[in-house]
């Protein structure tokens, strides 16, 4: 339960653990844009360290820190390759181009979370002066819009081949990469050796209350570090928010394997419910997509109010759609997925 209800809207909900309000209070603290908060430090430490990378800096949120990572590898007009599903383009307000003069060209992304390589390929530009000239590639894992999918190791490698052959860089918005990583059964750096630079976020499923954190090589953090300045994201004491990030690294990874089963349970229960659509193979970690099929007269606003009113939040999808996400996280027992599908089963009745 989260604040009286089970709460589905987003992993994003969760709150942090009596252990991370404890170190909270207790941090030590100093001014992290003089380098001066050891509890930041430990926590970039960590970071790195976990990832395979040299380092690492600390960041308000997800967006921030794919937004800094993009001003880092890239100047004005110098372009990234995205997916048309990925996060950084449909849901980060366009930073790169408002904030960096950094355009976004769009590959639709696969059902599965990937780029067609031959159209990443197809899509790099900048030998003609008319041309934007093509600087990296960005990659999400687990991928938000495309239900929460796992991105193959061996894709991983493909697309790394790719951008060494043609000078690029290789960006990772890992918002949910320890989702991603328990998901295959590996540590995360097997998957981060295939990046530059990743975003991963404390604050989802790791159920820390602010933060990300970018990691990447030294002078690559070192730039990152004067654009996060930019953007005025220079802490201070931010030791406060970085202990409970390292509880969330310390305690919070392998449990997520449960968000994963509640993922199913739910997952295999909406199956199982008249008047739901669920594409079982598209649920891989903790984030469920399902639909109301042609028998549900009623719409999709009324079925999110009827869930309300049953004690379970979840996003409308609006008026014209039927497709709604679940996300399970630490504020989601096994029995509320359970509760939940009870409220699922009146919520549709016509
Ligand atoms: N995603 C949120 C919403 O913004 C949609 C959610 O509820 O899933 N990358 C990915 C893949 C994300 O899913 C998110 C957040 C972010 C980046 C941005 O993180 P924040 O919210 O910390 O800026």
């Amino acid at each position: 339960m989260i604040n009286g209800y089970i709460d589905l809207r987003s992993d994003t909900v969760t709150q942090p653990t009596p252990e991370m309000r404890e170190a909270m209070y207790r941090a030590e603290v100093g001014d992290d844009v003089f380098s001066d908060d050891p509890t930041v430090n430990r926590l970039e430490e960590l970071a790195a360290a976990k990832l395979g990378k040299a380092a690492a800096v600390f960041v308000a949120s997800g967006t921030m820190g794919n937004l800094v990572s993009l001003l880092t590898h890239c100047g004005r007009g110098e372009e990234v390759i995205v997916g048309s599903e990925a996060h950084i383009f449909r849901y980060e307000a366009g930073g790169s181009s408002a904030l960096g003069g950094i355009p976004q060209f769009q590959i639709p992304n696969n059902p599965d979370g990937t780029l067609p390589l031959d159209r990443v390929e197809a899509a790099i530009r900048g030998s003609d002066q008319h041309e934007p000239r093509t600087k990296l590639i960005a990659l999400e894992d687990t991928h938000n819009r495309c239900g929460g999918a796992v991105l193959p190791i061996d894709y991983l490698r493909q697309v790394r081949e790719l951008a060494n052959r043609h000078g690029l860089k290789v960006h990772l918005d890992g918002a949910r990469v320890f989702n991603a990583a328990v998901a295959l059964g590996v540590e995360v750096n097997a998957i981060a050796q295939y990046a530059d630079s990743v975003t991963f976020c404390l604050s989802k499923g790791l159920s820390a209350p602010v933060g990300s954190v970018i990691c990447g090589e030294v002078d690559f953090i070192d730039r990152a570090r004067r654009n996060r300045k930019l953007l005025g994201g220079g802490m201070r004491q931010a030791g406060v928010l970085a202990a409970a990030g390292i509880v969330a690294l310390e305690k919070m990874i392998d449990r997520l394997a449960d968000d994963h089963a509640n993922a199913r349970r739910l997952a295999e229960g909406l199956a199982d419910t008249p008047g739901f659509i669920v594409d079982l193979e598209r649920v891989q970690t903790n984030i469920v997509f399902f639909e109301l099929d042609s028998s549900v007269k009623v719409t999709a606003d009324v079925v999110t109010q009827r869930m309300l009113a049953q004690g379970v939040k979840l996003f409308s999808p609006g008026a014209y759609f039927r497709r709604f996400r679940a996300v399970t996280h630490a504020g989601v027992t096994r029995e509320e997925i359970d509760h939940a599908l009870l409220a699922f089963r009146k919520a549709v009745k016509n």
